[in-house]
């Protein structure tokens, strides 16, 4: 005689025990009571409000042991294509959030989930100056307002004096910093010396690698004047900025395989590449550089199409300049290399044709990542002259731009 398995009691026993192991209960029993108590609750009142989508009580919320990672993904509507499907609540639930509960369950990052917000009071001068400071953080630009705000408000002020260590290379990471004024070098250790690798000038951000992958600190930085930071403790970061992160990469993991600029990095740079990237969106039009700014940010296309243009002089006397079309970039192309590169200003500008997406990475992100890409994009930068020879005759600009 074969026993049959009633309908719904696998997803069921599943979905129990996935809440055990990330709750830990001391009393099970007592966990298990009240666990199925309020599975039954939420049950009742979602008959009581039938299949209509727009009462039913939401999913998340129906039983209070979900954590919050889960509340925020449906809260931002990922959820919203299993809710069409909902049919049965009940079994479609025990189904749904078996699978869910299951994919976030991340022991490290639910410890986290856990914290209570960190609040810094601050003055409305601060938090202008703050706002102001992080204006264009690209790793805090793809926030939700409501992410951002508890960023803000998670920040705190901290003034440091010439000489200061604010990161000591190999230190576990306790903050990340956003830097409000001063100057402060980089450097690396090769070979047991420490060498100066770079500089950050009045502007930027450091300190977030040790948090995002948690690794010792990969480089030390010095104040070499008296400067003001606003920081982020580890805990925060990794709550709202990591999390984002992980969105990102599902987002973008398809189309950075598809970058040829980016093949002769492993997969897991790749992914690094990802997590650095923000996205900007202009309208027709719009300028995205303008020649002869100075430069702090890389480009790829994502989608819609960047026209490049350059100046130059009608005649040899003539002060007048005219904007001349010289390419255009579209999907998977890049742009805004040259000054990084080179470290000159802007060669050309950049303007939106229709409306245009694009990948936008800041230039210590680009020095620390796109190294091993460095020979197409020397290549690359090889043909704008000849380009140049051909289209203006001889630029002595560019010339020493590449140079
Ligand atoms: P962190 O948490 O590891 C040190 O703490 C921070 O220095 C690091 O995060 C970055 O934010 C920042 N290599 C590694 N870290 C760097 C680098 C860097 N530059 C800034 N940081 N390189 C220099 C690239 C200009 C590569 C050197 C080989
Ligand atoms: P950037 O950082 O100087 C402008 O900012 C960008 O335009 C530049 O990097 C390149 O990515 C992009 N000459 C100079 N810059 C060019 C050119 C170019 N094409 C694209 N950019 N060419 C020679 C000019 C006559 C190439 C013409 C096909």
């Amino acid at each position: 005689m074969s026993i049959e398995i009633p309908e719904g009691l696998t997803e069921l026993l599943q979905s129990f025990t996935v809440e055990v192991l990330r709750n830990q209960p001391r009393d099970l029993l007592e966990f298990a009571l009240q666990y199925f108590t309020q599975l039954k609750d939420s049950e009742t009142k979602e008959a009581s409000f039938g299949n209509d989508q727009n009462s039913a009580p939401r999913p998340g919320k129906a039983v209070s042991f979900i954590d919050e990672a889960m509340q925020i993904d449906s809260e931002n509507g990922e959820e919203d294509d299993d809710d069409e499907e909902f049919i049965a609540p009940v079994i479609n639930r025990f189904i749904r959030r078996a699978s869910v509960c299951a994919e976030a369950f991340n022991p490290d990052e639910d410890e986290e989930d856990k914290e209570p917000r960190v609040t810094h009071p601050k003055t409305d001068e601060q938090r202008q100056r703050l706002q102001e400071s992080c204006r264009d953080i690209l790793l805090f630009k793809n926030l939700d307002p409501e992410e951002m705000s508890q960023v803000l408000d998670a920040m705190f002020e901290k003034f440091c004096t010439e000489g200061e260590h604010i990161i000591d290379q190999d230190d576990d990471g306790d903050n990340f910093y956003v830097i409000e004024s001063g100057t402060f070098n980089i450097f690396v250790k090769v070979d047991g010396t420490e060498k100066l690798v770079g500089c950050y000038d009045n502007r930027g951000s450091f300190g977030e690698l040790a948090l995002m992958y948690n690794t010792p600190r990969a480089a030390t930085i010095i104040a070499i004047s008296t400067g003001a930071l606003w920081c982020l403790d580890r805990l925060t970061f990794r709550r709202i900025i990591v999390k984002n992160n992980a969105k990102k990469r599902k987002l973008y993991e398809a189309f950075i395989e598809t970058l040829p600029l980016l093949t002769s990095l492993e997969l897991s740079e790749r992914m690094k590449v990802v997590d650095v990237l923000s996205t900007k969106v202009y309208n027709d039009s719009q300028q995205i550089i303008a020649q002869g700014d100075l430069a702090d940010s890389f480009y790829i296309v994502e989608s819609g199409q960047v026209r490049i243009t350059m100046k130059r002089s009608r005649t040899k006397k003539d002060q007048e300049e005219e904007e001349v079309d010289i390419t255009t970039c579209s999907r998977g192309q890049y742009f805004g290399e040259l000054a990084l590169v080179t470290n000159k200003p802007r060669a050309a500008s950049a303007y939106a044709v229709g409306s245009v997406k694009c990948l936008v990475m800041d230039v210590k992100a680009f020095e620390r990542l796109l190294g091993p890409c460095m020979d197409i994009m020397k290549r690359n930068i090889a043909n704008y002259e000849e380009q140049l020879v051909t289209l203006f005759g001889s630029s002595p600009d560019i010339e020493q731009q590449s140079a």
